[in-house]
C-alpha cells in the first residue's frame, strides 16, 4: 500500500536560486519517492494530456517558455524554472506564462552532475503538480523505452544506486507508467508545432484519436528525424526519418506553420525547411553541439487566431547574466548535417 504525497512548494525556490538540497533529503526515502510517483500518476489520469497539450484560444496573451532536451542536468533545469517562476509571479493578471519541455528529462546526465535523471524528474513532476496548468512535459524517446530499446539508459542503474536493488523494479514499475501519461505533442492556436523530435506522420486519423496504445505513432513523434540530416537511428521500428514534403503536409494538416523541437544535437541552434523548423537543446552536456548553446525558446500566444513565423520564435542562450537573445543558423544550406557540430558523446 502506497501513502500518497503530493510535493512541496518550498522546494521550488521561488525567486531565489535552485536548491536541490530539500528535495535530495526527502527523497531519500524510496517509499516517499514512490508515493510521490502515485499522486503524480493520479494527476496525469486526471488531466488525460495525451496525445496532445492545445494552447489557446485564450482570454490574454499567453508567453510560452520551451526548454528542449535537459537530460538529468538538474542545474539547468533549476535555472530555467527560475527563469519562468519569475515571469509567472511577476506577471500575474495580465499575461499567462507557461513552461513546455521537450522530453528526455532522463539519463545522459552531465559528466560533473552530482544528481541525475530521477532527481530532474522528480523535481520536474513536482513542479507540474504546483502548475499543472501552467507547466508542461513531453515524453521524448528516453522516456519510451519499454517501446524502443536504446543505450545508454541510465535511470535504472541511478534507482539501484539510490535505494537498492530491491527497490529498483518497485520505483521503475511506477515511472514507465507515468511515462504512459505524458503528452507527446503540443499545438498552439497560432500555429506552434512541438514535440521531442518529428510527429505522426503515418497517421491518417484526427490527432486527437491517437491513442496511448498506439506505440507506432508515439515512435514516430518521439524518435523521428530529418531525412536530409543524414541521421539514420537503425531501430528496430524503423521510424526514424520523415522528408519535407512528409514534414509540410503535416503541418498542413495540425494547421501549424512552425516546428520547435530538441532531440538531434547536431542541430542545437538551427532551423531548417525554409526556417520552419527549430531544433534546441537545454542540456549543458551537449553546450558545444550544433550552432551551440543553451537553448530555450519563447513565444507569445495572443488570444486571436493567426498564423506566426519562425522570427516570432525568440531563442535564448544561458549566459552567465542569465538567458539572453540568441539568434538561429540557417542550417538549410548545410549539404549533410551529420558532418556539423558532431560531439564526441553524441548519442540519442
Ligand atoms: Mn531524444
Amino acid at each position: 500500500m502506497i501513502t500518497i504525497h503530493p510535493m512541496d512548494r518550498p522546494w521550488l525556490a521561488k525567486r531565489k536560486a535552485f536548491d536541490p538540497r530539500p528535495m535530495m533529503e526527502r527523497m531519500s526515502d524510496p517509499d516517499e519517492v514512490r508515493g510521490f510517483l502515485a499522486s503524480a500518476i493520479q494527476l496525469y489520469k486526471d488531466r488525460n494530456e495525451f496525445p496532445f497539450i492545445e494552447i489557446g484560444p485564450t482570454e490574454r496573451p499567453v508567453e510560452l517558455i520551451i526548454a528542449g532536451d535537459i537530460h538529468g542536468d538538474l542545474l539547468t533545469a533549476g535555472k530555467v524554472v527560475s527563469h519562468f517562476l519569475k515571469r509567472f509571479d511577476g506577471e500575474k493578471g495580465r499575461t499567462d506564462v507557461k513552461l513546455l519541455f521537450l522530453g528526455d528529462i532522463i539519463d545522459r546526465p552531465p559528466d560533473d552532475d552530482p544528481y541525475g535523471g530521477l532527481l530532474t524528474l522528480l523535481y520536474l513532476l513536482s513542479l507540474k503538480t504546483a502548475y499543472p496548468d501552467s507547466v508542461f512535459l513531453l515524453r521524448g524517446n528516453h522516456e519510451c523505452y519499454d517501446l524502443e530499446p536504446f543505450f545508454p539508459h541510465e535511470l535504472p542503474v541511478e534507482i539501484r544506486e539510490m535505494y537498492g536493488e530491491e527497490n529498483e523494479d518497485r520505483i521503475m514499475t511506477m515511472v514507465r507508467e507515468l511515462f504512459t501519461h505524458l503528452p507527446i505533442m503540443v499545438k498552439t492556436k497560432n500555429g506552434l508545432f512541438a514535440s521531442h523530435a518529428g510527429f505522426p506522420w503515418l497517421f491518417k486519423g484526427d490527432l486527437r484519436d491517437i491513442k496511448r496504445e498506439n506505440h507506432d505513432a508515439i515512435l514516430q513523434t518521439t524518435w523521428g528525424d530529418p531525412f536530409e540530416t543524414g541521421y539514420y537511428r537503425g531501430m528496430i521500428s524503423d521510424f526514424s526519418n520523415y522528408d519535407e514534403k512528409e514534414f509540410s503536409k503535416f503541418m498542413e494538416k495540425a494547421e501549424c506553420t512552425v516546428f520547435v523541437r530538441g532531440h538531434q544535437s547536431q542541430l542545437n541552434g538551427y532551423s531548417i525547411y525554409g526556417g520552419r523548423m527549430a531544433t534546441i537543446f537545454t542540456s549543458r552536456r551537449y553546450e558545444r553541439s550544433g550552432a551551440g548553446g543553451i537553448l530555450i525558446a519563447e513565444l507569445g500566444v495572443p488570444p486571436v487566431d493567426r498564423t506566426i513565423t519562425i522570427d516570432e520564435i525568440k531563442v535564448k542562450k544561458l549566459s552567465d547574466a542569465g538567458f539572453i537573445v540568441y539568434n538561429l543558423v540557417d542550417g538549410s544550406m548545410l549539404p549533410f548535417f551529420r558532418e556539423i557540430g558532431r560531439s564526441k558523446d553524441e548519442e540519442e
